[in-house]
């Protein structure tokens, strides 16, 4: 990528880990020692921050201060956390290695993953109203945002269908459905609730919908793509799970080429509609390139 972009990128995960590391502090004694420490080992153990760096971004394009969205951004990569440490549960997806490091419960045991997927759940939602001592309306509607794409019509209700469709191939209407649901609500909530701290017009807030929410699939697309190309080293987690489980994915669906012909038409249309925000003065070149390292990304 080029050199602007990550010097872009790396300074919003400047603003944001120093943040997010003193939004779960590891002396906590009401929280109890052992669970703070097994969520802050999944929490604080990497990862690209993409839920993040769209938050501060999105607000950023919109001319705000990006660090007004940084508790919105913690709370988004609580949630994001927690949603890896129960999927990786063996009542779940049953994996034993997350972002290069055994995973909470291998580390842990299966109860205290539990009890930490929980508690950074609960406490991304502290995180939130803790900000909530001025300009209220925007504000809740933020929080609204992620609670409800989360919830059990955004994430919860995308894993239920992953869990139901196991071993079977669902037809590609379903599988679009699923992924809007389990991976393109987490996508979607960072913009959106940028879009809702700034107040943003109905139809500036279509548009940054629309780039979104094609980000989304196409960083589903490049999930499913990088299960059966990328190393797990580089990877960080285990790789061809999908084809062994008989997962209906893009790839094992319609084969490698016609997904990496989807990934293109996804990215497209997300910076197509980027475009039409350019278009109204906002400056979308971060966004932009941001849509394109996600299209390149090996990890
Ligand atoms: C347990 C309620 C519940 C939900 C789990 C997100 C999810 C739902 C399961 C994860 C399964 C999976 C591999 C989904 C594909 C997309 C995805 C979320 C990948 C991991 O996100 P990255 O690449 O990870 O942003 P890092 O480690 O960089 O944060």
């Amino acid at each position: 990528m080029n050199w602007m972009f990550n010097q872009h990128y790396q300074s919003y995960l400047d603003l944001f880990e120093p943040y997010l590391e003193q939004a779960f502090p590891e002396q906590e004694r009401a929280w109890g020692g052992d669970v703070a420490t097994a969520a802050r080992y999944s929490l604080l153990s990497g990862g690209k921050r993409i839920r993040p760096v769209l938050a501060l971004a999105t607000l950023a394009c919109l001319g705000r201060e990006p660090e007004q969205a940084l508790p919105y951004a913690a709370a988004l990569e609580m949630i994001h956390t927690y949603s890896l440490v129960h999927d990786d549960l063996p009542c779940m997806d049953d994996d034993d290695l997350r972002r290069g490091r055994p995973t909470c419960h291998k580390q842990f045991g299966e109860a205290l993953a539990v009890l930490a997927g929980d508690a950074l759940l609960n406490r991304a939602f502290e995180v939130i109203l803790d900000d909530m001592t001025t300009g209220c309306q925007n504000k809740l509607e933020a929080a609204r945002i992620i609670a409800r794409a989360a919830g059990s019509s955004g994430m919860i209700a995308g894993q239920t269908l992953d869990l139901e469709a196991e071993g079977q191939l669902i037809p590609p209407e379903k599988l679009e459905r699923l992924h809007q649901l389990k991976t393109g609500q987490l996508i979607l909530a960072p913009v959106l609730s940028a879009c809702a701290l700034a107040g943003a017009s109905d139809f500036v807030t279509s548009l940054f919908q629309t780039f979104a929410a094609n980000l989304g699939l196409a960083f589903q697309i490049q999930d499913d793509i990088l299960d059966v190309t990328a190393s797990e080293s580089r990877l960080g987690k285990s790789t061809g799970k999908d084809q062994r489980d008989q997962k209906s994915t893009y790839v094992t669906l319609f084969g490698l080429d016609t997904a990496r012909t989807f990934l293109l038409d996804a990215t497209r249309l997300a910076k197509e509609a980027l475009g039409a925000a350019a278009g109204l003065g906002y400056d979308t070149t971060f966004l932009e390139d941001l849509a394109d390292y996600l299209l390149q990304r090996d990890h």
